[in-house]
């Protein structure tokens, strides 16, 4: 090499080391343009901040597999037991900040990039979220990787890796427009393609049964069609440590052998392409969260990226191992909700059939292996396959559900003696003119440990859902509630809190959230409180301009109450309830330009499935207030409401530092935990919710007293869609501010005139079966938005509530989330 300065690869070992100490600036500097050269193939002097994006990942990137390396070859040493966490979904969002807060190299960075003409705001812009998943469980399996790397875990997340992830949103005329999120399309810096990890995945097919020499039935699965599963994989690194976990995302490849008989027919351009069609399983992430899609392609991309991780597990398993007894305590594998759930009948099939074990060990092997994870109450999002689909795609694996079942249901009958609708209920199969296959049934039966999402999920859960099976099991219950990771959630994407917060109490609470509980001894500090406002009021500017450009020109001011609802479009989320009080106070300040209440911007973002009518026309409702308001002069300077388009990670990063209210006000009894709650309040906001998911917990936590519950109580909710005491019509009929809401609605006020775009809306609200029971919460809520507006006019006792709220989220780190996994789930130690 004739460079100035040579890349760490020409060094001596412990290059990298001496690299990502970080105070070698003009090393990194010389690496950055080393890469620039070497991967972008361009003049490192001409280079743009695409290239220096690019150039600076693949030198972080590099530091990270150092370590990589270095931990799985002492992970191999110690034979530890390992973690497989298995995900259809990781919102992982974007890489680069990240990656260098966990490696500690921001200020050597700063130096260097500066040198080169940029900064890392500039080079993170240029990366596209990685959007592969649809919300909160998604997301919740990004958390949970931060926090297995921070806290040295020997663990592996698994999925797949979608050419699409979650469809870009738009919004033309009001209504959401979708268009698809091409993130691959240059190629991603962070993803290694893996061709060495290749394994076949079968489908199709036919069971052959025989009898082997010794006498033993056995089954093998025969004439199937192979697509290939390529590894890809994206390191994940732990905080300030030197721990690196794996993703693993597969990749669907066609095989390299021709179906034959169209081959044969002669017909080899048909031949290749149902090649190429094999290559669709891994094309698109499915949009839909919480609620189940009957799909094919559904089904072969669980049964694929399932079949490929479990080759790799058992790969890894047989380097050290012969005997399949120890399996349970060198594996374990966490099922994200049930869409790995296929899981189970393959790892039986494995065992059966490749590796001749016995049914009873076998299946021993799979309960003590396998915990599930529920993340839903509504029985719309649990998963079924019809029987003839399932058979003719996984026809084995059909035939070991039936052998799981037929063996279970004996044990209910043994248990329950006569007891046929308790054994219709529990069967792994639902009965009627289409069979289906009862997934979460399977789930449960085949692990040691079914847990819920918080602690009223859970106990809603086995007193309702799955309560047969809790009559059955109640040792395998267990209630971890969900955490997100603080160094995404406040470290990075809310800089300047957590250098105050650092200020005061140092910088412990990164890796050890609880240690907040120390700001509270500023809570009263005059000066403190100042600062703390500034902040949010410096992190509301830079929304507003954000607002700015992505809503056709809306300004909002930095100075009125920011009121922020993000989150997917569900009507059990009750945007609706929300658009409600909105137009409440559109009404209001029209009445009353005397008014004091203050001035309020009320934000929404989210995404609606693209076939939930029923969201899409919420959505366009919501726009449709935003414009007659936003464009009413009587309002100007007292109400403004946007909304932003195509919310994601990147999007939250910025919008949840700047809000002063989060709206939480899901029906009890609806939101299994909700996380995003936890990433508001731990940024200052206030909380207006119901007593729902982990809404509970948080109330706990912050104290009654700073935070504003309204509504039924999931109790509440249970005895009132039974009896129906308070009906819509009487609500409406006797509460005048009520009525003028809804008839705002009906009458068009935000249609043109048009009484018929938003019947469908209006109806749902009058219905006396509303399921969400809208107009039953909507005075409380109205009366409790009153208060917020109150405390907010008193700005020393709000942000004391802020500081308090952030003081006592200790509990919600995804560290304590994960500590509880590892030792009440996984066997696992934690140092
Ligand atoms: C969410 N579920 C829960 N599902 O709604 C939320 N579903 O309360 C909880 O906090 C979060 O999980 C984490 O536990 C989802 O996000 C989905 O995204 C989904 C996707 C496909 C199919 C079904």
């Amino acid at each position: 090499s004739t460079g100035k300065t040579p890349a760490p690869s020409q060094q001596a070992p412990g290059g990298y080391d001496i690299l990502f100490k970080g105070d070698n600036i003009e090393l990194l500097r010389g690496t950055i343009r080393h890469h620039i050269m070497s991967f972008q193939g361009r003049d490192p002097d001409r280079a743009g901040n695409e290239d220096s994006y690019r150039a600076l990942s693949y030198t972080l990137r590099d530091a990270l597999m150092y370590k990589w390396i270095k931990g799985q070859k002492s992970l191999y040493a110690q034979a530890r037991k390992r973690v497989y966490y298995l995900s259809m979904e990781f919102l992982v969002g974007r890489s680069l900040t990240n990656a260098v807060i966990n490696l500690g190299m921001q200020e050597p960075l700063h130096q260097a990039l500066k040198t080169l003409g940029t900064d890392l705001e500039e080079l993170q812009s240029c990366e596209e979220d990685a959007a592969l998943g649809n919300g909160g469980l998604g997301r919740l399996a990004a958390c949970f990787l931060d926090s297995i790397a921070t806290m040295g875990i020997p663990a592996y997340g698994y999925g797949i890796l979608y050419d699409y992830g979650i469809f870009h949103q738009s919004i033309v005329d009001g209504c959401q427009v979708e268009t698809p999120d091409s993130w691959l399309r240059t190629g991603s810096p962070w993803l290694y393609e893996r061709s060495h990890f290749m394994y076949p995945v079968q489908f199709g097919g036919r069971v052959h049964s025989y009898i082997d020499q010794e006498g033993r039935y056995r089954s093998r699965w025969v004439d199937t069609n192979i697509v290939m599963a390529m590894a890809c994989d994206m390191l994940v690194p732990g905080f300030r440590n030197d721990h690196v976990i794996n993703m693993r995302l597969w990749r669907a490849k066609a095989s390299r052998e021709l179906d034959l008989e169209s081959f044969n027919a002669g017909d080899y351009v048909s031949a290749v392409e149902s090649k190429v069609q094999s290559e669709t399983i891994s094309k698109v992430l499915y949009p839909s969260d919480d609620i189940a899609e009957g799909q094919l392609l559904r089904l072969r991309q669980q049964y694929f990226f399932v079949a490929a991780t479990l080759q790799d597990v058992m790969r890894r398993y047989r380097k050290t191992n012969v005997h399949f007894e120890d399996f349970p305590n060198q594996v374990a594998i966490q099922l994200n909700d049930t869409h790995p759930a296929i899981a189970i009948p393959e790892l039986m099939r494995l065992l059966l059939d490749v590796e001749g074990q016995s049914w009873e060990l076998a299946w021993d092997v799979c309960v003590k292996t396998f915990a599930y994870t529920n993340h839903t109450l509504m029985p719309e999002a649990l998963e079924t396959w019809s029987v003839d689909m399932f058979g003719s795609l996984l026809p084995r694996h059909l035939e070991i559900i039936y052998e799981i079942n037929r063996r279970f249901l004996l044990e209910v009958a043994e248990r329950y003696p006569g007891n046929l609708r308790r054994i219709q209920e529990m069967s792994l199969i639902e009965e009627g003119p289409v069979r289906k296959i009862r997934m979460a049934n399977l789930a449960i039966i085949g692990s040691h440990s079914i847990n819920g999402v918080a602690e009223l999920h859970t106990k809603l859960l086995t007193e309702h859902l799955f309560r047969n099976f809790y009559e059955m099991y109640p040792e395998r219950f267990n209630a971890k509630t969900n955490g997100i990771t603080p160094r995404r959630w406040l470290l990075c994407c809310n800089q300047e809190l957590a250098r105050l917060i650092g200020e005061k109490i140092g910088m412990d609470w990164a890796t050890d959230l609880d240690k907040l509980r120390a700001l509270e001894a500023f809570a009263d500090d005059p000066e403190f409180r100042q600062r703390w406002r500034e902040i949010k009021r410096l992190n509301k500017e830079k929304l507003a301009a954000i607002i700015k450009k992505r809503c056709n020109g809306l300004e909002v001011d930095p100075d009125s109450l920011f009121d922020i609802q993000v989150k997917r479009i569900h009507q059990y989320k009750r945007q609706l309830l929300n658009v409600l009080h909105v137009i409440r106070l559109y009404q209001h300040f029209v009445a009353h330009p005397e008014s004091t209440r203050p001035a309020r911007t009320v934000i929404f973002a989210g995404k609606a499935a693209p076939s939930y009518q029923r969201a899409k026309l919420i959505v366009r409702l919501i726009n449709s207030v935003a414009g007659v308001i936003n464009r009413d002069p009587r309002v100007a300077g007292r109400l403004r409401v946007a909304f932003i388009p195509n919310y994601g990670v990147s999007l939250a990063e910025r919008i949840i530092p700047a809000a002063d209210l989060s709206e939480q006000i899901s029906t009890a009894g609806t939101e299994a935990s909700g996380t995003g709650n936890m990433k508001f309040a731990l940024n200052g906001a206030l909380t207006i919710g119901t007593l729902d998911g982990a809404n509970v917990e948080i109330r706990q936590e912050v104290g009654a007293e700073n935070i504003f519950i309204f509504g039924m109580t999931a109790q509440e909710v249970e005895s009132e869609k039974r009896i129906k005491s308070r009906k819509p019509i009487q609500i409406y009929e006797q509460n005048p501010t009520v009525r003028a809401i809804v008839d705002a609605i009906a009458q068009g006020a935000f249609s043109d005139g048009d009484r018929e775009l938003f019947r469908p809306l209006v109806d749902d609200l009058m219905s006396e079966n509303d399921p969400y029971l809208l107009l039953l919460d909507l005075e409380s809520y109205l009366t409790c938005q009153d208060m917020v507006g109150e405390i907010y006019g008193d700005q020393d006792a709000w942000t004391k509530k802020s500081i308090l709220n952030v003081a006592r989220m200790g509990k919600f780190s995804s560290d304590r989330t994960i500590r509880q996994y590892a030792e009440e789930i996984w066997g696992i130690r934690v140092e």
